[in-house]
Parts: structure tokens; C-alpha cells; sequence
């Protein structure tokens, strides 16, 4: 087997956004588009050299011949080791749980997460590190300056390795071990909650519930830990073959893409509890009867009574949660009397809090949950967290929730986004409320009071980075507020996204339809920002 030095020149491009590069197939598919960014990860990552990498993604189209290229590429920068998932497949926080477990120098995630699946759709790359959570910005970074200036890669000569059957390979020097994706994974969930309460609860009867895997990578995580260690009935995880376009649905666990589920939810008929999680496995939804948990809340709910699993019963240290996500989770950690954090969007700046041990949960409002188990926010570990609850609380999930909001108050909160818009008309909109940012406070637009209005900067207390330009803040007296971002997830223009809250401490007012009781603060948002003027946008595209 020969290695070979191939000649290329730059991409535009290659910055990693919020979670890795993130573009249409077609684009990865140029020739030398995928392994120029690769070889950046390879010649900035210098300790996968000798080491051990793993490899795994979620099934989406591309997915396989992606990993051969990465396992030549590997093979040739003198990668000693790769464990790669079965068939490719591993979800995300798989993955950052089996660098930890063997310890490797990191990770490549193959995944453009909620983002459809096919040939005209999209796919991702992403690099994690040796912690197992996305690489920082330092890194992601120093892998772009390297896209820019790159003249060479490497890759060895050899034939496709067999991704379907587990056990080890040789490529040159290199071993390929390909390793079940889902036991070491399913092995950390029972560690760390209640199986045995989980399946008295599926056993009595008495609970319904469906998992939605929407054809993405969670579909062989649910089954084996949903149905055949926990005793949930056969069928109970809908859509659970993961296909390569995702049956020609949007992979986004959300009440907009996930209405199946979210029909099975509603009624006099009603489930119980119902779930789901997106393309690569670290989103999740949760629902009760005729009840829809929004991911701000869960997380306040989950940091509450984290005591009652085995893997938190001595307690949590502390939370953080994205500027955009609601400030529930504040208020629990101050109960608590424990540290809260806000970061900018994005699970990487979790990375280096979890790493100090400054916090034990975390969560964002785009459906993301998760503690220090792994580096990823995981949506069956937030799924099984949930069941653990119900299971023992003996309450509905509206029951935890209404019982919640009545202890703290409720944190009424949506997001509307208006999805590929112009992205110059989307940047100018930014613009043009920085540059009324220093004129806002003391302002009064209807019932509320302008309290501070900036755009949010964030100094990592552990390491001292700073990340400016993460979103524009307008809060108001009382505490609720208005985000507005430009997304760094989309491939398609720009995607705007509006994120409201508003804070109501009266227990009588907490059941009120969210977008009604939230009507006044969308309008000045609109107004504010001057959406409809300037991107043509009369309406958002998707309201959660
Ligand atoms: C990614 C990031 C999340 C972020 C989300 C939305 O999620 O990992 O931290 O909250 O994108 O980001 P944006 O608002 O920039 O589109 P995922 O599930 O796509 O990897």
C-alpha cells in the first residue's frame, strides 16, 4: 500500500460555524473539498499522530464514503488506531462517550445534525477533542487558518474497509477496530439512572409513551435501551431505521418537524409521554399528555431533582445555559445555591466549565440538554432522565412541570426563526440594532422598560478567551428579554432567529397560550429590528 502526497490548493470557506463545517453534499463531494479540511485536522491536531482517533457519524448520505476517506487519510498521517462505529454509524454523544472510555486524542463526527439528508442536502464534519466535547475555538480556528494556506494531503493507497463487521482491520500500519456503536453507550446510561424503577414503570401498564427517532442515528440506541433492556413495549420507538436522507423528513426534534409524535401527544387519547431526537442523536423534545416541555424548562426541571437519579443524588455543582435559553435554570441554581453560567450558543463553551468541574448540567433552548457524563448534549440520556423522574415522582409530566413553575415561577419563552433569508439584508439588520443598542436603555416600548442592551461578549472564566458578537440583548426591567442571532448552523442564506422571554411569578397566569401571552414582546421585537422591512419576512418559518 502506497501513501500518497496529493497536490491541492485552498477552499473558501472552511471556518467551522457553530457545531463544524456545515454545507450542502455537493460541496464536500468537489474533489479534494473533504480531505483538504481533513488534512487541516491532521496537520493542526499533532497528537493523532501515534494515537488513537475515533470515527463515526449518523448515517446520513455520505456518511460511508466519507469515513473511507478519512480511515486512507488517517492511515497515511500515521494515525496508530481508529475506532470507528458499525456501518459508520455512532451519534454524537457516543462518540464523546468512547473517547473518554478508551481515552483517545479525539474525534471525528460525520453529522449536520438536524439539517436534512441526501444528495441536494447537507452534510458535516467536526472535529472533538481529547475531553470528548467539540474542539474550542482555539482549535477550530487553527484548523481553518490551515484550510487557508493548504498545498498537500496525504492518503494511502488501499481498498475500501468493510465498515459491517466488527472486529479489527490492518490499513497499512493503522488498525481499524470497528466497535458496536451503541454498547458503551448504553452501558454509561445504566450507571447512571434507574433502570429497575424505569421498567417497573413500563411493566405496570399503566404508561404510555413513543420515542421518535425521525430515521436518524438514536433509532438502535432507543431499541436496545428502550425496549429490550428497559421492557418497553415493541414499537414504542417510531421511525427508528436510520436512512440515509431520513426518510425525506427534517431530523429536527421540534413541534414543527416532529408533528407525528407530536399528534400521538394531543387529545383526549393522549400518550403519556412522548420523545424525540434528531439526526445525530444529541437534540431531544419532551412531551406529557397534551403537554409540551420546552427545552429552557427542562433543564430547570432536570437540575431541580437531579437528586432523585442515582448518577446526581449527591447533587449538582452548578448549570449553565446559552445566553438565548431562558433564565428558569437561573433561578433553580440560585435555590440550589450553586453557580449558574451564560455562555454564548454553542456546546463547545460548555467544555471547559464541565472540564473544571464547575458544573454538573447544561443546556441550550435549541432542544439540547446535558451534564458531565459526556462532552456532547445527549438526547436519550435527557429522554431516560425524564422516564427516571416520572417513574419515580409518580406524577405526570404537566403535574412536575405546573408543580415547577408554581415553586419558581414560569419563564413564558419561543423562538421564532425566519429561515434563509438574504444574508446581507440579515447582516444589515444586525447592524443597524448594534448601532441602537447604546440609545435603548431607559427606553419604554408598551409595558416594558428597556433595563440593558448590548451585544454579548463572553470572557471563559477558566481559560480567559474571549468570544465577542454572540448576539444582540435587550432586556427589560423584570427580566424578560429579547435575543436576536444570526444562526451558524444553516447552509442556505442566513437564518434570523428572534428569542423571547418574559418572566410571570403568578400562578394564575402560568396556563396561557405562550405565543397570546407573549404577543406584545413579539411585536416590539418586530418592530425593533425592523424584520419585515428588511428581510421581506411577514411571518417566521418555524415558531418553537
Ligand atoms: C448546534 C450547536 C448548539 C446550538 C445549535 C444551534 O446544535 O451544537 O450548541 O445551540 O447548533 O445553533 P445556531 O443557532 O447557531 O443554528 P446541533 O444539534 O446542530 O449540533
Amino acid at each position: 500500500m502506497e501513501s500518497n502526497v496529493i497536490a491541492t490548493t485552498p477552499f473558501e470557506g472552511q471556518r467551522p460555524g457553530t457545531s463544524g463545517l456545515r454545507k450542502k453534499v455537493r460541496t464536500f463531494q468537489q474533489p479534494h473539498y473533504l480531505e483538504n479540511f481533513v488534512q487541516a485536522i491532521f496537520d493542526t491536531q499533532t497528537e493523532l499522530a501515534g494515537g488513537t482517533l475515533v470515527v463515526g457519524g449518523d448515517g446520513r448520505y455520505y456518511n460511508r464514503e466519507a469515513i473511507q476517506v478519512i480511515l486512507r487519510m488517517a492511515a497515511a498521517n500515521g494515525v496508530a488506531r481508529v475506532l470507528v462505529g458499525r456501518g459508520g454509524i455512532l451519534s454524537t454523544p457516543a462518540v464523546s462517550c468512547v473517547i473518554r472510555k478508551y481515552k483517545t486524542q479525539g474525534g471525528i463526527v460525520l453529522s449536520a445534525s438536524h439539517n436534512p439528508g441526501g444528495p441536494e442536502e447537507d452534510f458535516g464534519i467536526k472535529f472533538n477533542v481529547a475531553a470528548g466535547g467539540p474542539a474550542p475555538e482555539s482549535v477550530t480556528e487553527a484548523i481553518f487558518a490551515r484550510t487557508q494556506s493548504i498545498d498537500r494531503y496525504r492518503v494511502l493507497d488501499c481498498p475500501n474497509t468493510n465498515l459491517d463487521m466488527l472486529g479489527t482491520v490492518a490499513i497499512g500500519a493503522m488498525q481499524v477496530e470497528v466497535i458496536d456503536p451503541v454498547a458503551d453507550y448504553a452501558a454509561l446510561m445504566e450507571d447512571l439512572f434507574d433502570f429497575n424503577a424505569i421498567r417497573a414503570l413500563f411493566d405496570s401498564g399503566l404508561f404510555s409513551m413513543r420515542f421518535d427517532a425521525m430515521h436518524a442515528v438514536t433509532g438502535p440506541y432507543a431499541t436496545e435501551i428502550l425496549e429490550n433492556r428497559l421492557g418497553a413495549l415493541p414499537g414504542t420507538v417510531m421511525n427508528g431505521i436510520p436512512l440515509e436522507d431520513f426518510g425525506g423528513g427534517h431530523p429536527d426534534p421540534n413541534l414543527a418537524h416532529a408533528h407525528d409524535l407530536v399528534a400521538l401527544c394531543e387529545g383526549p387519547h393522549a400518550l403519556d409521554f412522548g420523545a424525540a431526537s434528531d439526526g445525530d442523536g444529541d437534540r431531544n423534545m419532551i412531551l406529557g399528555k397534551n403537554f409540551f416541555v420546552t427545552p429552557s424548562d427542562s433543564l430547570a426541571v432536570l437540575a431541580a431533582n437531579a437528586h432523585l437519579t442515582p448518577g446526581y443524588h449527591s447533587g449538582i455543582r452548578g448549570i449553565a445555559r446559552s445566553m438565548p435559553t431562558s433564565q428558569a435554570a437561573d433561578r433553580v441554581a440560585e435555590a440550589l445555591g450553586v453557580e449558574c453560567f451564560e455562555t454564548p450558543t454553542g456546546w463547545k463553551f460548555f467544555g471547559n466549565l464541565l472540564d473544571a468541574g464547575r458544573i454538573t448540567l447544561c443546556g441550550e433552548e435549541s432542544f439540547g440538554t446535558g451534564s458531565d457524563h459526556v462532552r456532547e448534549k445527549d438526547g436519550l440520556w435527557a429522554v431516560l432522565f425524564w422516564l427516571n423522574l416520572l417513574a419515580v415522582r409518580q406524577q405526570s409530566v404537566a403535574e412536575i412541570v405546573s408543580e415547577h413553575w408554581r415553586q419558581y415561577g414560569r419563564n413564558y419563552y419561543t423562538r421564532h426563526d425566519y429561515e434563509a433569508v438574504d444574508a446581507k439584508a440579515a447582516g444589515a439588520l444586525v447592524d443597524h440594532l448594534r448601532i441602537m443598542l447604546p440609545a435603548l436603555p431607559g427606553q419604554r416600548f408598551g409595558n416594558y422598560t428597556v433595563a440593558y442592551a448590548d451585544d454579548f461578549a463572553y470572557t471563559d472564566p477558566i481559560d480567559g478567551s474571549v468570544s465577542a458578537n454572540q448576539g444582540i440583548r435587550i432586556g427589560f426591567e423584570g427580566g424578560s428579554r429579547i435575543v436576536l442571532r444570526l444562526s451558524g448552523t444553516g447552509t442556505e442564506g442566513a437564518t434570523l432567529r428572534v428569542y423571547l422571554e418574559f418572566y410571570e411569578p403568578d400562578p394564575s397566569r402560568h396556563h396561557q397560550d405562550t405565543q397570546e401571552a407573549m404577543a406584545p414582546l413579539i411585536l416590539i421585537a418586530r418592530e425593533l429590528a425592523q424584520i419585515e422591512a428588511r428581510t421581506g419576512r411577514a411571518e417566521p418559518t418555524v415558531i418553537t
